[in-house]
C-alpha cells in the first residue's frame, strides 16, 4: 500500500531522470505556450523557407518542396528558461544539415526569423552536425499554430527560446547579431547545462 499522493505536482527529480534534468529545471507533462505575441497564421500556399546571408545563392523552398525533403523523427528533452522542462519530446522535421547540404558560406552565426518578426540568434555551428531541425510534426500530428505550426527550429541543446515558432528561415551571417529575447537580456547563447538564462550567467 503506498501513500504517494498520485496527482501531487511533484517537483523533485524522478527515479530514471537523473541526469537528464538541467539546473534549476523541473519536469513537466504540460506543454505550456510562450509567445511574445499572437499566433501568425500562414497558409501553406504562402509559405517558403529561405536560406539567405552568406551565401551565393540564395535558397528558397516551398512548402511541398521542403515536405519532399528528407524528414527524421527526433525524441529530445526541451528545456524552457522559464524552468520546465519536458522529457522525451517526439518531433518530425528536416534536419539543417539536409537544408545546408553544399551550402559553402564563411557565415560563422545565424539569425533564425520568423513571421510575427521574431528572431533568435545562434553559431551556424550549433544547428550542424544532427543537433537542430525544422520541425512540422509534433507526437505524430502536424505542430500545431499555438507551438510554431506549420514548422519551428527545434534546437533542444539550448534554452527552449532558441527554437524560433513559425520560422521562415536562417540568415548566415558573418558577425553575431543579438535576436529578440536576446536584445532584452536573455543570455546570448543560453546553454541550460550551465544556467545560461540571462547575460552575465
Ligand atoms: N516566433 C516565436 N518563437 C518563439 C517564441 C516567440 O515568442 N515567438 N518564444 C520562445 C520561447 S521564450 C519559448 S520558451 C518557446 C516556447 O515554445 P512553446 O510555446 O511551443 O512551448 O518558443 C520560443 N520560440
Ligand atoms: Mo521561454
Amino acid at each position: 500500500m503506498s501513500f504517494v499522493s498520485r496527482g501531487f505536482h511533484r517537483r523533485h527529480t524522478e527515479p530514471g531522470q537523473e541526469g537528464r534534468v538541467p539546473p534549476g529545471q523541473y519536469v513537466t507533462t504540460d506543454f505550456p505556450v510562450l509567445s511574445a505575441g499572437p499566433t501568425p497564421h500562414r497558409p501553406l500556399e504562402n509559405w517558403t523557407f529561405s536560406i539567405t546571408g552568406e551565401i551565393d545563392e540564395p535558397l528558397r523552398w516551398t512548402w511541398d518542396e521542403f515536405r519532399a525533403l528528407p524528414s527524421e523523427n527526433i525524441t529530445k528533452d526541451i528545456h524552457c528558461v522559464t524552468k520546465w522542462s519536458k522529457l522525451d519530446t517526439r518531433w518530425e522535421g528536416v534536419s539543417i544539415d539536409t537544408l545546408l547540404d553544399g551550402v559553402e558560406t564563411s557565415a560563422e552565426f545565424v539569425v533564425a526569423f520568423s513571421d510575427g518578426g521574431y528572431t533568435t540568434n545562434l553559431p551556424l555551428a550549433d544547428l550542424k552536425g544532427g543537433k537542430a531541425w525544422v520541425a512540422f510534426g509534433f507526437e505524430d500530428e502536424p505542430l500545431e499554430p499555438e507551438h510554431g505550426g506549420p514548422a519551428r527550429l527545434l534546437v533542444p541543446h539550448l534554452y527552449f527560446w532558441k527554437s524560433a515558432k513559425w520560422v521562415r528561415g536562417l540568415q548566415l551571417r558573418e558577425d553575431d547579431e543579438p535576436g529578440f529575447w536576446e536584445g532584452y537580456g536573455y543570455h546570448n547563447y543560453g546553454d541550460p547545462w550551465l544556467e545560461q538564462r540571462y547575460a552575465g550567467d
